[in-house]
């Protein structure tokens, strides 16, 4: 290892930013350092490709035991690996379970970010370890009224969490600005709209969409059930968002950073774009909870779908006790202060998770 190499320390590595993250951090020639749950089964799955046996020469990306809910480990990760910089990824961060998971979510989510934090300034750190901290569009819970004059949320907009999950996201949000304003801490917080990719987590909702698609083409189920149709997300590409992250740490001044597209798109629409990448139209009829959606025509031959087959039905099971209704952010500062330009748009990143998805089944 040379002495100018950058050490950078992952918290939720084994999720899908966290294998992004990792990945273009040793594109860029840092020792990575990883946080990884003790799991029952292998959990590692999006960075095995990048897994380096301990025994080579080089070695420039090590997995370390951890979680977020213990103190005592997290100051001994952060001494161990005296990182230049963190990014706190690690969190439960399904919006529907911290329904029911609140107090877990309030320690992993909330807690687990001044753990981080606290650790850094009793390490004596706080000249040396910036901190990324994994904020959330879910902080500004969707009401209309505060967003800005030209209709997005921006840096500037109020915070209303509709859910324990936004609730614990925005202690992260305030301990992070507040160790940044108490002991000079460069600790800034990334308010990342919501993005996705082939390696999202199966049970948000652009996923499990792309799956079913695909396992509907391939005649492996039959009906796709969700919840909410009408609500709209702005979405984006992990990829492109893993970059910001970074880019986020190598300022003069740390600040925080809203990331996003700028565009929102109903659940419903990505439900069409989706089943178009397999050549299916579909129509929707019914409302809110009878609605259903039936094969109108399939013009690719090598996929069966009858016509007039319904493929998904909504099952309110799904909706959640408070919905966040719409979402579109406004990604002005980050492009102009961090040169941040994302690579993807929506119809690209279906089309690739739809493929990817395909190749699965
Ligand atoms: P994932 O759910 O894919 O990954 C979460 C990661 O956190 C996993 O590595 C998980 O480990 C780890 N983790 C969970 N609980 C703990 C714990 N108690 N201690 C240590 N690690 C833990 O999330 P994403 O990659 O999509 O998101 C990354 C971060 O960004 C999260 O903080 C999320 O809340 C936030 N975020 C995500 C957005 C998105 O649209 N993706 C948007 C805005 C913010 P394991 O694999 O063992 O479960
Ligand atoms: P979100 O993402 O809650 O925005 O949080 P998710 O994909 O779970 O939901 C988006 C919207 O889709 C509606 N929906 C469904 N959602 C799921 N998961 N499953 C369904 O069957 C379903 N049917 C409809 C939801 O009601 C919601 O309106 C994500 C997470 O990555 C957070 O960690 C992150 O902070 C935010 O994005 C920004």
């Amino acid at each position: 290892m040379s002495t100018t190499q950058k050490v950078a320390l992952v918290t939720g590595i084994t999720g899908q930013d966290g294998s992004y993250l990792a990945e273009l951090l040793l594109e860029k020639g840092y020792m990575v350092h990883g946080v990884k749950r003790r799991a029952s089964s292998f959990n590692t799955q999006r960075i095995d490709h990048i897994y380096q046996d301990q025994h080579e020469v080089h070695v420039n990306f090590k997995l370390h035991y951890g979680d977020l809910t213990d103190s005592t480990n997290i100051i001994r990760i952060i001494q161990e690996v005296q990182p230049d910089e963190i990014y706190n990824l690690g969190a439960m961060s399904h919006v529907m379970v911290s329904f029911d998971s609140p107090e877990y979510v309030a320690n992993v989510d909330g807690l687990g970010t001044l753990r981080i934090l606290e650790a850094v300034r009793l390490l004596g750190l706080t000249k040396k370890t910036r901190v990324y901290q994994a904020s959330t569009s879910e902080l500004y819970g969707g009401l209309a009224e505060n967003k800005n004059a030209a209709g997005f949320y921006d840096e500037n907009s109020p915070f209303y969490p509709r859910s324990p999950y936004g609730a614990a996201k925005i202690y992260g949000f305030w301990i992070t600005k507040n160790y940044r304003e108490a002991y000079n801490m460069f600790a800034c917080n990334g308010i990342l709209f919501n993005h996705e990719s082939p390696r999202r987590g199966e049970t948000f909702v652009t996923r499990k969409i792309t799956m079913a698609v695909a396992a509907i083409a391939k005649g492996k189920q039959d009906c796709l059930y969700l919840g909410n149709l009408n609500s709209q997300r702005d979405w984006g590409h992990a990829k492109d968002y893993v970059e910001a992250m970074w880019r986020i740490l190598q300022q003069d001044v740390p600040e925080d950073y809203v990331i996003a597209t700028g565009v929102t798109t109903y659940i419903r629409d990505f439900v069409i774009m989706a089943f178009a990448e397999v050549g299916v139209t579909l129509t929707f009829e019914g409302e809110q909870e009878n609605e259903t959606a039936t094969v109108a025509a399939c013009s690719n031959p090598l996929y069966q779908i009858a016509i007039g087959t319904v493929v998904l039905r909504v099952d309110p099971e799904y909706y959640r006790p408070t919905e966040v209704d719409l979402l579109i952010g406004d990604p002005t500062k980050s492009k102009t202060q961090l040169g941040w330009k994302p690579q993807y748009d929506l119809a690209a990143m279906v089309k690739e998770m739809v493929a990817s998805d395909l190749k699965l089944y």
